[in-house]
């Protein structure tokens, strides 16, 4: 006999969730929109959307979120039919917790219906623009922050407004400049946008995007811009791997309903925020947020402790042969070698406000990499590495150059970065190298071949990752020579016992 297939999870089915599963304790259906999300992926479902679930449930209504897609219909094909409800199933050697989110009211999808995702950006009841677009999106240089004036997006966009039947735009810059600019047009406030990507300073980075994209319009729009337009800066925490099909299948036999797309996240979740909304915003701090005056400090935490030793292991234990993190770091050597990492190439480059003791926040890192129920892979956090590698490992570098001191692990990690992006592993097999260079990566890889001599130098050039400083400083190239040399002649699992 044929299985027949539980009923999908939607605001008419809530009531059959099973009682060990939390739901949403506020009348979901007449929550009205005052967030819109742009990159609405499993990220923002289980950190942003989650402190705005509390506060609904609190009774802050009217910041209920629209959800919109940048690229991919995905999300909201999926959401949508289930009135955009979804599970976070919190995941750890102690078990699973499962919660039923409400936050997300609407789901839209930008090249679909740029008119709707643009009404919306544009109605007076949207207060907050929060991002998470991945680096990317920001259509910037990874190594300056500046705008790509020749990103073909930024040029679309650019052209698009300007002829005879203008075209929407595509690229997060086209997109939110042409909301302020027709807000502005209105006579409407201006929303605050906020940015939670993985960026140093991600608000100063996204109002310099925007700036630039402004000016490239009209300079009274890019005044406008800088005058009322806050960005205010945020740290954004929660690891949260990409939902499998066993993932599915295992939260809808739970919750006896089918949810086409729950996420998956561990216990911990931190949001440091720079408090400066003009618009207004919920009271997040009352649902774990921290609101301080200055985000850098945590933001330099978070990206060179967490996502530095994060891509050092996905690269090195990715060629080694581990497929996840925990599996990485189950191992004792492959764990001292990322606590060295921290301890003694990034702790001395950090300074923090009283009261964060850096060596505790080392020692939870290392238990949350453990986890042994998330199964985070490292061929996913390996990805877009061209994107990554400059504020998760190159500041800091710069930082130790400066100081005279060493960097031989984050050298290595360098390294494994180099090798990946060859597109072959050390057993020969082929790399499925995910990134927005990789094809000219790849082109320089083959020409240089697995020589580490030519290789390092040739792959050093990529202007946008290594600046023009560190791709002619003759200690760092040394050291990531000396680095592929081992990572080549020992194999990537000796070069991690150090
Ligand atoms: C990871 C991050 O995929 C990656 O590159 O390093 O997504 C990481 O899990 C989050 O930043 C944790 O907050």
């Amino acid at each position: 006999m044929a299985a027949v297939s539980p009923p999908r999870l939607s605001l008419a089915t809530l009531d059959r969730l099973p009682d060990r599963c939390a739901r949403p304790a506020y009348d979901v259906a007449s929550t009205q929109v005052g967030i819109i999300h742009l990159g609405i992926g499993a990220f923002h479902r289980a950190h942003q959307a989650v402190a705005v679930d509390d506060r609904l449930a609190a009774g802050e209504a009217g910041w209920g979120i629209c959800g919109v897609s940048l690229r991919s219909p995905d999300t909201a094909d999926a959401l949508t039919p289930q009135d955009g409800l979804y599970t976070v199933a919190t995941r750890s050697g102690e078990g699973e917790r499962l919660r039923v989110v409400g936050a997300v009211r609407r789901l839209l999808v930008a090249p679909r219906e740029p008119d709707s995702v643009l009404a919306a950006l544009t109605d007076p009841a949207t207060r907050l623009v929060s991002l998470t677009v991945t680096e990317k999106g920001y259509c910037h240089d990874p190594a300056t922050g500046a705008l790509r004036e020749d990103h073909p997006d930024i040029l679309a966009d650019l052209a698009g407004g300007q002829s005879a039947n203008p075209r929407p735009p595509r690229s997060l810059p086209g997109l939110l400049v042409e909301a302020i600019d027709r807000r502005r047009r209105a006579g409407t406030a201006p929303f605050t946008v906020l940015s939670c990507d993985n960026l140093p300073a991600n608000g100063h980075t996204v109002s310099g995007v925007l700036a630039a994209y402004a000016r490239l319009r009209d300079p009274n729009l890019a005044a406008y811009l800088a005058g009322e337009v806050a960005c205010p800066s945020t740290m954004v925490d929660r690891i949260v791997p990409a939902t499998t099909e066993a993932d599915r299948a295992e939260v809808s036999a739970a919750l006896g309903l089918h949810d086409a797309w729950p996420v998956m996240a561990e216990p911990f979740s931190q949001w440091v925020i720079e408090d400066r909304f003009p618009a207004g915003r919920p009271r997040f701090e009352e649902a774990g947020a921290e609101l301080v005056a200055d985000v850098a400090p945590y933001e330099l935490m978070k990206l060179r402790l967490l996502n530095a030793s994060h891509s050092a292991l996905a690269y090195l234990g990715y060629l080694a042969g581990f497929e996840t993190i925990a599996d990485v770091v189950a191992e004792p050597d492959c764990a001292r070698f990322a606590a060295a990492l921290m301890r003694e190439e990034v702790q001395p480059t950090l300074r923090m406000p009283a009261g964060v003791d850096l060596a505790v926040y080392e020692r939870a890192l290392l238990a949350r990499f453990a986890n042994p129920a998330l199964r985070h892979r490292t061929w996913q956090i390996a990805m877009d590495g061209s994107q990554k590698l400059p504020q998760r490992l190159l500041g800091t570098v710069r930082d130790r150059l400066a100081a005279g001191a060493p960097f031989p692990r984050l050298a290595l990690a360098v390294a494994a970065w180099m090798r990946y992006v060859t597109g072959r592993d050390e057993r020969g097999g082929a790399i499925d190298v995910r990134d927005p260079l990789s094809a000219r990566l790849r082109a320089i890889a083959d020409e240089a071949g697995p020589v580490p001599g030519r290789l390092a130098p040739a792959l050093l050039e990529v202007r946008e990752v290594f600046g023009d400083d560190l791709r002619t400083n003759p200690i760092f190239i040394a050291a990531v020579t000396t680095a592929l040399e081992h990572l080549f002649r020992r194999g990537a699992r000796q070069a991690l016992r150090g």
